[in-house]
């Protein structure tokens, strides 16, 4: 489910081209033009190299490809995996919370999905809602947003239930 995620163009597969159209659409949603557009660019690039594809070179890796990864890495050593995943994680939602408040208002959220292409908005606005929204400002901590995806991918006990199960159920 979460290399489906990945899939930003929808054509079945993580390549290069999800990461070129994530980044463009990023910077677009933002308006980000020249220096900055540059620097939040490549430091997307460098999550989908770190986390993503790891070997690097082909800048593609097929569904069973990256489960496999995932696997492995956690039958070697889960506390190293949870930290890994709590890096991975933590990286890529520090580079959507667009205004650096370290919370995630809902626009953020609509952009971060629309750059991972997830266009359908009113999905996203209600998966939004299934967050613990602090309703003084209306945003999501990043630190909660970044467990819940920990959760999602660590968790053995596939009965446990966590939000983003819950989002990909929705449909996303
Ligand atoms: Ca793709
Ligand atoms: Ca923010």
């Amino acid at each position: 489910m979460w290399y489906n995620s990945m899939d930003v163009n929808h054509d079945g597969k993580v390549s290069v081209k999800d990461v070129q159209e994530s980044e463009n659409k990023f910077t677009n949603l933002h308006e980000l033009v020249g220096e900055k557009a540059n620097r939040v660019q490549d430091n997307i690039d460098a999550w989908w190299n770190k986390y993503i594809f790891v070997t690097g070179t082909k800048k593609e890796i097929s569904e069973s490809e990256f489960v496999e990864k995932l696997t492995e890495a956690y039958k070697i050593d889960k506390i190293a995996f949870k930290r890994e995943m709590q890096a991975c994680f933590d990286c890529i939602f520090a580079i959507l919370d667009a205004n650096k408040d370290r919370n995630i208002d809902l626009d953020e959220y609509i952009n971060a999905s629309k750059a991972f292409g997830h266009e359908n908005e009113a999905l996203v606005r209600k998966i939004f809602s299934l967050f613990n929204v602090d309703p003084e400002n209306e945003a999501l901590p990043v630190r909660d947003i970044v467990s819940a995806w920990v959760t999602f991918v660590t968790e053995e006990d596939s009965d446990v239930t966590d939000i983003i199960m819950e989002a990909f159920s929705e449909g996303l």
